[in-house]
Formats: structure tokens, C-alpha cells, sequence
């Protein structure tokens, strides 16, 4: 015969959310830097000595809408401008072709809702002959660029006979030699090797030609998207 189980019954909690549909929010238990708080270390800083930085909130925009603080890039209002038009670019083309997959036109489709400055600024910062190895909500870097034709993208995404790839990618699954854009590729994280490769190719060879990589947050660490370059 089993002994008396010494432990007390199990109670399961359910917490309340601190917001539902259709009612206000409170988000006063979120704690948000101050605008400007947030240190900037160096790029050659070991990795271990930034683990203060993954719990907290880079801003760089206060509440007046002022770039403040170390993280601050000093950028150049026209630049700002065209990384502001090539966000929005991203937004309508991703809340179009959302439509058009729910209206079963496309039959797959990513957004990069809320994350389009990765790609954005990524783009804005490339010069030719640089290389993207890019994941699959990183659109931006083609959008932003004035060489890769919405129609084309949209093409692709439709699998029709314009499509540059001839249907054989999956739609979103782009693909732009003339772009640096590397063939966007399912499997998560296999880019993080393939641009490391490159980078260290370029730079054995003596070459200026970088690569930048970000990576699905929860693909490899659970942490926000990186970015790797070799620019020397
Ligand atoms: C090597 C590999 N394993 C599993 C998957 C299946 N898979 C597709 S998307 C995904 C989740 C990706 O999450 P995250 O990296 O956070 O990006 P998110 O799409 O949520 O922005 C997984 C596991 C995959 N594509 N490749």
C-alpha cells in the first residue's frame, strides 16, 4: 500500500489580464526608460557586458518628438525623410498583400508589421555590391530601393507568369541578385552562417563589401533581431 500523499491539493491561478478588447489598458507595470537614458556601448564590446541592455528600451525619440541621447544618430533630415517614406511604403504594400491573402489571391504572406526600420534603415545604409542574407519580414530592403519594382515583388507573390522566380519559391520567398538580396530561405537561421561566410570572405580578401543579417528573435536566442557586419 502507497503512503499518504504528504503534499497539499494543487490550486491553479489564472491572472487577469491587464487589458481585454474594447477596454482600456493599464500599462503602468511596463517600465520604459527615459528617452536619452540608455547607454550606448562600443562595437567592440564582449558580449557579456551587454546583457543590461537586453531588459531594457533603446529611445531615442522623446515625447516631443526630439532625437536625444547617446544612441542618437545625428542623421541628415532628407535621409530621415526617405527612411520615413520607405517605412510607410512597407506598411501599405504589407496591408494590401495581407488583404489579398485573405481574399485567397496569394496563398501565403508575411508582414513585418511594427519592425519595418530594420530592413528600412538597413537599406538606406548599403552600398553596392553589399549583401543581404534577409528573413522573411524583411521586404523593407527592397522597398526601400527604387530598382526593384512593386509590380515584380507582387508578381512573385502570385506566382504568375511575370514571376521572376517562375513559381518555383514560395510567395514572400524573393529572391534579387541585382539587389544583394540573397534567396530568402524557409529554414530559420541558416542565414546567420551564410552571412558570417560572406563577411569573412570580403574582408580575407580586402574587400569593403558588408553584409548585415538580422535573424528571427526566437529562431536562435529569444532575444531581439542582431546584426552582424564585417564593413572594416
Ligand atoms: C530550421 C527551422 N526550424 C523550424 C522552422 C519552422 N518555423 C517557421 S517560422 C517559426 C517561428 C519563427 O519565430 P521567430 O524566429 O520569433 O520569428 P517570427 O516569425 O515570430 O517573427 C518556426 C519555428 C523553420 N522554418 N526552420
Amino acid at each position: 500500500m502507497k503512503p499518504e500523499n504528504p503534499h497539499p491539493p494543487l490550486r491553479l491561478h489564472v491572472p487577469e489580464p491587464t487589458g481585454r478588447p474594447g477596454c482600456k489598458t493599464d500599462f503602468s507595470y511596463l517600465r520604459v526608460a527615459p528617452a536619452g537614458a540608455v547607454r550606448r556601448p562600443s562595437i567592440d564590446v564582449a558580449p557579456a557586458d551587454t546583457s543590461d541592455l537586453a531588459y531594457t528600451l533603446v529611445r531615442v525619440l522623446d515625447d516631443e518628438g526630439r532625437a536625444v541621447g547617446p544612441w542618437d544618430p545625428q542623421a541628415d533630415p532628407a535621409l530621415l525623410v526617405r527612411g520615413l517614406r520607405a517605412m510607410l511604403k512597407t506598411r501599405i504594400f504589407d496591408a494590401r498583400m495581407l488583404i489579398a491573402q485573405r481574399q485567397k489571391k496569394i496563398s501565403f504572406y508575411m508582414q513585418c508589421l511594427g519592425e519595418e526600420a530594420i530592413a528600412c534603415a538597413h537599406a538606406l545604409t548599403l552600398h553596392d555590391g553589399d549583401m543581404c542574407f534577409p528573413t522573411y519580414r524583411q521586404q523593407g530592403l527592397l522597398l526601400a530601393r527604387d530598382d526593384v519594382p512593386l509590380a515584380e515583388m507582387i508578381c512573385q507573390l502570385m506566382s504568375n507568369e511575370r514571376d521572376p522566380l517562375k513559381g518555383r519559391q514560395l510567395p514572400v520567398m524573393y529572391s534579387y541578385k541585382r539587389a544583394g538580396f540573397f534567396t530568402i530561405s524557409g529554414n530559420l537561421a541558416t542565414q546567420f552562417i551564410q552571412a558570417v561566410g560572406w563577411g569573412m570572405a570580403s574582408a580575407i580578401k580586402g574587400d569593403t563589401k558588408m553584409t548585415p543579417r538580422s535573424h528571427r528573435p526566437g529562431s536562435a536566442t529569444g532575444r531581439p533581431p542582431k546584426r552582424t557586419s564585417t564593413r572594416r
